[in-house]
């Protein structure tokens, strides 16, 4: 990006504060530093937002909870694992946002999380907050008895944290509908209370409809707008999608159903590639294989007979669009040079912050219509905003409602994307629309409230 130098001195200034008051935390530098390549020459125009070190404050999380979580395994084994809240802002609404248990959980992937999570709160248009949390403890392998002792165990610390007018937890990476199930549970026993302090619930005790396809067909919608804001359309497009969990099967499902042809899916062993495409009938297999019998991915090719290729993602196969669904920094530069050369047309981040700067960077200088993780995958955050409001409201909505709710929201975010990140002769650039739209709300809230 082409920045002058007394901005480009700023922004060294700001990230080697930042560096030195967070050391280590490499992911919340990282996505720091793509915000604020995009807000500091805002703000430079702005200057009431500067005056004010709106970026300074909303850089630093309110408060890091953190605590242990101690459970006995199946054999009886003790562990002691680690978890955080990190309730970054909650300016324009209560703490929203997700919840993750994997071994590569540490503060600074929950801080990059949580800062990200702002930003993409404040572009739906709905009162939250950003917030996330989750552990290192790793569920890989563990028996449903094993998960819900840990879930309970967590949840007795972390039911004082949150409230559903102070701080609302929900899902990510390996914290589904059954989790989600041991931990409301759990909350309810200590609290004596029921209330929307969670959302991806079960349908039967206060879960939304189209919760768990949310963010898949979010992400799916927002490439749908790109595409039409440049002239072309879903229908007939190939699709590359990383990941086979909740965002990535929901994404494909819906790509299915606009008429694009999948290509592949992945988990952390690799990827499948079917050149025939992965069809409503393999995909309804494929969910089952995941959300019920918890198997590989390698199983899909063993059962439709194509290619699994172990210890690889799918960036290296030629298709129109690309869906990187997994986990953080999947596609490289690398990949990106592949996929520019491949003819790749678009990219909508289901996952959050995928992509590297460099691979980001790359799409843009190659006018890759790139849609960020904090505008493409805000459909699932946005229905959890829904079910909050059925919630408070006592009732649910149907399917219909929520879906139409969740199109017009996504249509939305792509507004205001194009409002502040229309170039002259060259595609929209996305990543500062979204950057500076989600600033906006919430820089002004913060404005209005004082120094605090
Ligand atoms: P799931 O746990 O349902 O699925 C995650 C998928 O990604 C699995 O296929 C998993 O494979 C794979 N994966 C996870 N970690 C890695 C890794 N380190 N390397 C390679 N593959 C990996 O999670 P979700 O689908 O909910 O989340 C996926 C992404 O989407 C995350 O970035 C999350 O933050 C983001 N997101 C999720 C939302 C939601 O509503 N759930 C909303 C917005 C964003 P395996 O099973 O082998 O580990
Ligand atoms: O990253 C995300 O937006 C999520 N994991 C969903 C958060 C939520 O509160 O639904």
């Amino acid at each position: 990006m082409e920045t002058n130098p007394a901005i480009k001195k700023e922004i060294s200034a700001f990230m080697a504060g930042l560096k030195k008051r967070n050391k280590g935390e490499t992911e919340f530098h990282q996505a720091v530093h793509e915000v604020v390549e995009t807000i500091i020459p805002f703000t430079a125009e702005h200057t009431k937002y500067r005056d004010a070190y709106i970026l300074e404050r909303m850089t630093e999380p309110d408060r890091i909870i953190t605590f242990r979580v101690t459970w006995e395994d199946d054999a009886g084994a003790i562990h002691a694992d680690r978890a955080w809240r990190v309730q970054f802002n909650n300016s324009i609404g209560p703490y929203k946002g997700g919840l993750r248990f994997h071994p590569t959980v540490t503060q600074s992937v929950l801080k990059f999380l949580g800062f990200e999570q702002v930003l993409k709160n404040s572009l739906t248009g709905l009162p939250m907050g950003g917030a996330k949390g989750g552990s290192n403890f790793n569920p890989k392998g563990r028996s449903d008895r094993e998960i819900m002792r840990f879930c309970q165990s967590m949840m007795i610390e972390l039911h004082r944290h949150i409230g559903e007018d102070v701080d609302v937890p929900a899902g990510d990476i390996n914290v589904g509908a059954r989790e989600i199930s041991y931990l409301f549970g759990t909350y309810k026993r200590l609290e004596n209370r029921f209330a929307g302090i969670l959302t991806g619930k079960g349908l039967a005790f206060g879960g939304s409809l189209v919760r768990k396809e949310a963010t898949g067909y979010g992400a799916v919608y927002f490439m749908k707008h790109m595409l039409e804001h440049s002239g072309t359309e879903v229908k007939g497009k190939t699709a590359a999608v990383s990941g086979s969990g909740n965002v990535a099967l929901y994404c494909m499902e819906k790509l299915i159903q606009l008429g694009a042809k999948v290509l592949t899916a992945s988990d952390s062993s690799g990827f499948i590639h079917d050149p025939d495409g992965i069809t409503r009938e393999k995909l309804d297999w494929l969910i089952d294989l995941k959300e019920n019998r918890r198997g590989r991915i390698q199983e899909y090719a063993e059962k439709f007979g194509c290619d699994f290729h172990q210890g690889k993602t799918p960036w290296g196969v030629k298709a129109d669009l690309a869906f990187p669904c997994a986990t953080q920094n999947e596609v490289l530069i690398e990949d990106a040079q592949v996929m520019v050369k491949n003819g790749i047309k678009a990219v909508a981040e289901g996952a959050n912050m995928p992509c590297t700067a460099e691979a980001t960077d790359y799409f843009l200088e190659h006018d890759v219509l790139f849609g960020p993780a904090k505008a493409a995958n805000a459909g699932g955050v946005a229905v959890s905003g829904l079910e909050q409001s059925q919630n408070q409201l006592r009732i649910s909505w149907s399917r219909e409602e929520v879906d139409k709710r969740l199109t017009t929201i996504m249509e939305d975010i792509h507004s205001k994307c194009v409002r502040y990140g229309a170039r002259k002769d060259k595609p929209v650039d996305y990543r500062a629309g979204a950057n500076i739209a989600g600033f906006v709300k919430v820089a002004d809230a913060m404005l209005a409230y004082g120094v605090v």
